[in-house]
């Protein structure tokens, strides 16, 4: 047991240290950011999946916990080995310390000095785990201490000096969780974004062209809001740390197949012309009546505008997009440029950009789904083609193309509600970005498709609430929703998994009436 506890202090103490040493190179270079990254990379499509669907934003939360809990078990074993033999229980300090400097060398925004919180951690875990399991190897005390006056034999016997010990392991523990928390604050305070963000509030531009006025749609209980708040608005993305971009460093590049390139400050975009526009974001990852899915008012400057000033060499069909953690995502270059309002936006209902959501600069191209098309904290966008270049999510089998599908989601009633016989309002939002919603149909049970009524809708890139009332009857009732979008294509029936494009079918609930 004691072993076991000196193994797991001593892996806090590697931990801790590359925590603090962290604070001195960058937030992404901590082992914890780049083993998850390394997994998250490599992981197949199928329990990445279920963990999005099982955990949503709070996937990463998850991913870590896993990651601490075998990283503590490892290291009690290790303890454990430690008390036995010394050696080999260095090696395995040294082992996982090389596992962790290696997922630093492979992420994609690798620099050298990422390998330093690793590897001082793991200097730092080896003299703790020696110290803790041997403490006599390093223990000077009985020289330091005056020679007994009588002689007596036995003192030479190693008491084992229990108390000595737990001070010893009790102080590591505390000194790595100094050094965690302590890494950790500094970190926060040397690297984030949060005052430059709060320097560019009070700067925003009044949009030229206004968006549809607030509160526009419907409002009842139960039913989703036409905007979504940024607070409430989903998360995805593989950043386990959230890049810290500050608005007066960034810079755009535009490059590629392109006859003159673009470099833009934050100040540059900013003095470009300005739009703001409802668009409806969505995940491919959102299941049949998933919550993966918002609608914000984004304020900033159109993209096509942008490239064809760069001026985009015939044979290009591809933009890619690039954050400083690596990511890359791939948009046709069609949709850009077809006149819809592909934008780089700054900000979102009225605030700059937040910056899980992306500060400085996202892009924002209405219909197509988030992984193809709504790179934040983007820095960089090659023009190119889909035959020369894959981005993240394609090699990991996503589609190269994937427009959003046409969906409806029954916000209210709730699924399995208990609810009274008599007039039943049922209302939800129903999409299809940039070809619109023009019917929402519900259904209860075998009966016919009845007609709900639909929001006034100022744009199609948004979703679209609908409401109806039910007069329900007792018993036991499934209620289901269907769309028809602008095309006057009805949203099918067929099920499809979200990989590789996004899900399908027709949400449905089922209720109990009495
Ligand atoms: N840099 C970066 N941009 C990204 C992602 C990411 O992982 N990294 N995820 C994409 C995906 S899959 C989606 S659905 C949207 C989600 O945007 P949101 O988190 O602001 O809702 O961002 C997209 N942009
Ligand atoms: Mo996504």
């Amino acid at each position: 047991m004691r072993a076991a506890v000196v193994g797991v202090v001593s892996a806090a103490v590697a931990v801790g240290v590359a925590e603090a040493v962290t604070a001195f190179v960058r937030p992404e270079a901590t082992p914890f950011v780049t083993i998850s990254g390394a997994v998250t990379d490599r992981a197949p499509t199928g329990p990445r999946e279920w963990a999005i669907r099982t955990f949503g934003t709070g996937d990463k939360a998850f991913l870590l916990t896993v990651i601490a809990v075998l990283l503590a078990l490892f290291a009690a074993g290790l303890g454990v080995l430690a008390a036995r033999r010394l050696r080999y229980g260095v090696a395995g300090v040294l082992a996982l310390g090389g596992f962790a400097a290696w997922t630093a060398a492979d992420r994609p925004s690798y620099r050298a000095a990422d390998l330093a919180p690793t590897l001082v951690g793991t200097l730092f875990g080896v003299l703790a785990l020696v110290l803790l399991t041997r403490p006599d190897l390093v223990d000077r005390r009985p020289l330091a201490r005056p020679l007994p006056v009588a002689p007596e034999d036995d003192v030479a016997e190693p008491a084992p000096d229990t108390a000595r010990r737990t001070v010893l392991v009790v102080g590591a523990a505390a000194a790595a969780a100094l050094a965690g928390f302590g890494g950790r604050m500094l970190q926060h305070a040397r690297f984030n974004a949060e005052k430059s963000r709060a320097g560019v509030a009070g700067t925003l531009p009044r949009p030229i062209s206004a968006a549809a006025p607030a509160g526009a749609g419907f409002v009842a209980p139960g039913l989703t809001s036409y905007l979504t708040p940024n607070g409430d608005f989903y998360r995805i993305d593989t950043a386990f740390t959230v890049p810290q971009l500050r608005a007066e460093d960034w810079e755009l590049r535009i490059h590629g197949m392109v006859d003159r390139e673009i470099r833009l400050s934050y100040e540059q975009l900013r003095a470009r012309f300005p739009i703001e526009r409802d668009i409806t974001l969505a995940c491919v990852s959102n299941d049949v009546g998933g919550d993966l899915i918002g609608n914000a008012r984004w304020l900033g400057t159109p993209l096509a505008d942008l490239l064809r000033e760069a001026g985009v060499r015939p044979g290009a069909d591809q933009i890619v997009s690039r954050s400083p953690d690596g990511m890359t995502i791939g948009t046709p270059l069609r949709e850009v440029m077809d006149g819809r309002d592909a934008m780089l936006a700054y900000a979102m209902n009225g605030e700059p950009l937040p910056i899980r959501h992306g500060f400085p600069v996202r892009m924002v191209v209405p219909g197509l789904y988030g992984y193809v098309s709504a790179c934040k904290w983007i820095v960089d966008i090659e023009v190119t083609r889909f035959a020369a270049f894959s981005a993240y999510w394609v090699r990991l089998g996503w589609a190269r193309q994937a427009p959003i599908k046409t969906q409806s989601r029954l916000d209210t009633p709730r699924d399995a509600a208990d609810l009274r016989a008599g007039p039943v309002p049922v209302a939800g939002v129903a999409w299809a970005q940039h070809r619109g919603i023009t019917a929402v149909e519900i259904r209860v049970d075998d009966g016919p498709w009845q007609p709900a009524e639909l929001a006034p809708q100022t744009t199609t890139d948004t979703w679209r609430q609908y409401r109806w009332t039910w007069d329900a009857t007792p018993g036991r009732h499934t209620l289901r929703v269907r769309a028809t979008d602008g095309t006057g294509a009805v949203q099918t029936d067929r099920s499809a998994d979200v990989i590789p494009d996004g899900a399908t079918g027709h949400h449905h609930i089922e209720v109990t009436v009495r």
